[in-house]
């Protein structure tokens, strides 16, 4: 818990670039929403602004953040969350302006990514990750803060300002350091899990597609399975109770436009994603067609700028169970047309579904993808 978050009144405010989109940016701001939500903050209200550029100062029009202003002071709101990515600028001047704290997407996703985390490589990617991306904004405090002090060459100011910045550039090396040693161990594992010459498949996608609970069902584990976002933090592997020949590896979800950055500074499930053999991109059927279909195009963006195969990746359809026959039916003719057949599958853990295809599918295309021994 975080008692600067927790249970606050936050407005989210959304800049809407493209006039024509009139449905990807409600499915944006849902997802957001989700994300707040799961942090105990209370959503009273989401400002919209349509432009297709941000300004400079503001990111939103100066006319909308003084609404925005009057809005807090009616509504009683603590925060502010942007879907957008703001500059240290806009970031600062809307704190300022606007005197309550501002935060964007990513420092939402951050706030849960520290939530989940619960070993020490995990809390020093967050950390190392938090620094560099707020280096600029922190820099840029710092300037003001030590410019008031007449910073000019040999002053004072200038000297703290220095002073200040070489900290935390300090705390980045010793990071680094000490994130070098976990990842030589880390490393050593992938070796080690390498020589044994098992093909590895990888259960990737975004956060409560149901990734942990397919992992515990075909590998027997029982690691901790949740609606929760990031969840999982660490992969974790283990070889299939139905097939020793087959390692599987439960990894990190993602959201939606997410930033590759953000879900780089996990370089180890990365990596664990674009060794695998093969990819099981799991997407729930918990949520309309519109919804599902903007989540498989975001995802396969994200593994293209990861630079993977499309060949080594299953498209499964997961939470069957949730839907009736008749609307399966549909679900099922509208997303077949997406991707090939012969990868693409329905199950449900619960209720036991598609798994047997599931496992038919896995072998057939590690037999012709898969860089790896003869599979029965
Ligand atoms: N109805 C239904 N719920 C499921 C199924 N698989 C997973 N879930 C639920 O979906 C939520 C997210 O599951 P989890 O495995 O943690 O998702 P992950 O974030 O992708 O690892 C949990 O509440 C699970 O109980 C399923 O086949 N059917
Ligand atoms: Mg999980």
């Amino acid at each position: 818990m975080n008692p600067f978050l927790d249970g606050k009144r936050a407005l989210i405010c959304f800049l809407k670039k493209n006039p024509h989109d009139h449905k990807i940016y409600k499915l944006k701001l849902d997802e957001l929403k989700n994300l707040v939500k799961s942090l105990n903050i209370i959503i009273v209200d989401t400002v919209v602004q349509t432009r297709l550029k941000p300004t400079s100062n503001y990111y939103l029009g100066k006319g909308r953040v003084m609404a925005v202003k009057e809005q807090i002071k009616e509504n009683k709101i603590d925060l502010i969350i942007f879907y957008n990515r703001l500059s240290s600028k806009q970031r600062l001047n809307l704190n300022r302006f606007l005197e309550v704290p501002v935060l964007d997407r990513n420092d939402i996703i951050f706030e849960l990514f520290r939530r989940g985390a619960s070993d020490k490589l995990s809390l020093l990617q967050i950390e190392y990750a938090e620094i560099s991306r707020m280096l600029p904004y922190y820099k840029l405090i710092v300037k003001e803060k030590f410019m008031s002090d007449r910073a000019f060459l040999g002053s004072s100011g200038e000297y703290g300002y220095h002073n200040t910045l070489k900290a935390y550039t300090r705390r980045l090396c010793k990071i680094k350091g000490e994130m070098d040693d976990y990842f030589q161990d880390k490393l050593s594992q992938i070796e080690k899990r390498k020589a044994l010459n098992k093909p590895s498949v990888c259960i990737s996608g975004y956060y409560n597609a149901g990734k942990t609970t397919l992992f515990n069902f075909l590998t027997g584990e029982s690691k901790e399975a949740s609606s929760k976002p990031f969840t999982t933090l660490v992969s974790k592997y283990q070889t299939c109770k139905l097939d020793k020949d087959i390692l599987f590896i439960d990894t990190i979800g993602f959201v939606a436009d997410m930033d590759l950055n953000v879900l780089k500074s996990f370089t180890l499930n990365m990596l664990d994603i674009m060794n695998a053999d093969l990819i099981l991109f799991t997407v729930g059927l918990d949520d309309d067609l519109e919804a599902i279909k903007f989540k498989i195009q975001q995802g396969f963006e994200i593994y293209r700028e990861l630079r993977i195969d499309f060949n080594k990746i299953l498209l499964v359809f997961t939470k069957t169970d949730l839907l009736g026959i008749e609307a399966f039916k549909n679900y099922k003719s509208a997303l077949t047309e997406l991707y090939p057949p012969d990868k693409t599958i329905f199950i449900s853990v619960l209720n036991r579904f598609g798994l047997p295809d599931l496992m038919d599918k896995i072998k057939c295309n590690l037999r012709t993808h898969g860089n790896c021994i003869e599979i029965i």
